[in-house]
């Protein structure tokens, strides 16, 4: 027999529709691991709440959907706090990446590390979202470059999700950097990349392809074949897009009905244009342009313009982003991007879900997963209002209390 919980005096933010979806006095039926119910109390049917129903009285407390931080690099060996001073005193990321630096390092680091001490770095940083009421994240590979180093830190990241109660969607991200071993043959990579690929699918490691298409990563040409490769397998793509300079990356990942183009600061109207015609989600990463100190911002006001779904994510990682809060990202998308509080919400509930082609979470209906965080707010803007602490009093992932 499948557990019923009520979960009642409680004030809703269901983000089903275009706002809040605001309900005070309400209550969530919860039944197994999915939504039964979802309403104002008064209006909700006796029949369904049948005696020995357990029960959870909210005391008031808001409650939002379970947070989804739609794109992080969480598992990786080392850190890079002497490439920031570097930064600090002038570097840029690129000449730093170009230098042998940048992502290069992390890879060295991460392959020089163990199973437990990878899995004991990524539990604590999944740990931490989990505390701000994220229920799904989507952890990609990309620190590996070998077949071995990259199925590790996949398998890593699905078991996160094991041991935290949460869903974890892996993201194939072997075209992230150019491994040493392959200096000056990086057509040579692609095609090693591409032909790992069937083989980490078919060990149930991948649930989406991804690739660095940029000046300091790979080219339009070699990011059509890695996607080329993953359509032929049936996964689907999404793409770091336009974060450095505008390489036509978006419009090619649209021509492969990308879930999402990720970054965007140099996006071109044509971009937004492929974007909206394919439903691709536009996942802003302020993390990152908070701590390269980027100037350009992604252009909002066009993506508004065209409805494309907007959503935010940490972009946790070692070199642009080393944040854990994804309530910090929803204050900097404000602060930074001017996204209103309610955009700022919806990209990390809603249109994060879209990101990860999950139609089954991210607003709180019935039939949904029962995937949701209980606030010490009165009012869900608030969310991006308050930064450096932490509102969240409970977590519920999959109709069990996590946290
Ligand atoms: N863009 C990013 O923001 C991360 N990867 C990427 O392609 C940064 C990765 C790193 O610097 O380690
Ligand atoms: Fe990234």
């Amino acid at each position: 027999m499948t557990t019923l919980t009520l979960w009642h005096n409680a004030r809703l933010a269901t983000l089903d529709g275009d706002g809040w979806g605001l309900i005070d006095d309400g209550a969530l039926l919860v039944e197994g691991d999915r939504l039964a119910w979802v309403g104002p109390r008064t209006a909700l049917p006796p029949a369904l709440v049948p005696p020995g129903t357990l029960r959870q009285d909210l005391q008031g407390a808001l409650v939002t959907p379970g947070l989804i931080d739609a794109h992080t690099h969480l598992v990786y060996g080392g850190q890079r706090a002497r490439e920031f001073e570097l930064r600090l005193q002038g570097a840029s990321y690129e000449e730093i990446a170009r230098a042998g630096g940048g992502i290069r390092s992390t890879v060295a680091a991460t392959r020089a590390a163990d199973d437990a001490t990878l899995r004991a770095s990524a539990l604590r940083r999944a740990r931490c979202l989990r505390a701000e009421g994220v229920t799904t994240l989507e952890i990609k590979s990309g620190y590996g470059l070998r077949l071995e180093d990259e199925r590790r830190c996949l398998a890593i990241a699905r078991q996160i999700g094991e041991a935290l109660g949460l869903q974890v969607r892996t993201t194939y991200l072997g075209a992230h950097a150019l491994p040493p071993e392959f200096d000056g043959r990086s057509d040579a990579y692609i095609d090693a990349v591409c032909a790992w690929m069937p083989t980490l699918q078919a060990e149930g490691l991948v649930d989406a392809v991804d690739a660095f298409c940029e000046n300091i990563g790979f080219t339009p040409a070699q990011t059509r074949r890695v996607f080329e490769t993953a359509r032929r397998l049936g996964l689907p793509v999404k793409l770091h897009a336009e974060q450095l300079s505008d390489q036509g990356g978006a419009a090619l990942a649209a021509g492969f009905q990308a879930l999402s183009c990720d970054h965007l600061e140099h996006l071109s109207e044509d971009g937004i244009r492929a974007m909206r015609a394919a439903g691709t989600v536009a996942v802003l990463l302020p993390g990152a342009y908070y701590f390269l100190r980027e100037t350009r911002l992604p252009p909002i006001a066009g993506l508004r313009a065209h409805g494309v779904p907007i959503a935010v994510a940490s972009d946790h990682n070692p070199g642009s982003s080393p944040g854990l809060s994804l309530l910090l990202m929803l204050s900097m998308a404000c602060t930074l991007f001017r996204l209103t509080p309610l955009e700022a919400v919806q990209g990390v509930t809603v249109h994060a879900a879209r990101a990860l082609g999950l139609p089954d979470r991210g607003r709180l209906a019935a039939g949904l997963r029962a995937d949701f965080a209980v606030w010490e707010l009165a009012h869900p803007h608030e969310l991006a209002y308050w930064f450096g602490h932490n509102p969240c009093l409970r977590v519920v992932a999959g109709g069990k209390e996590c946290c």
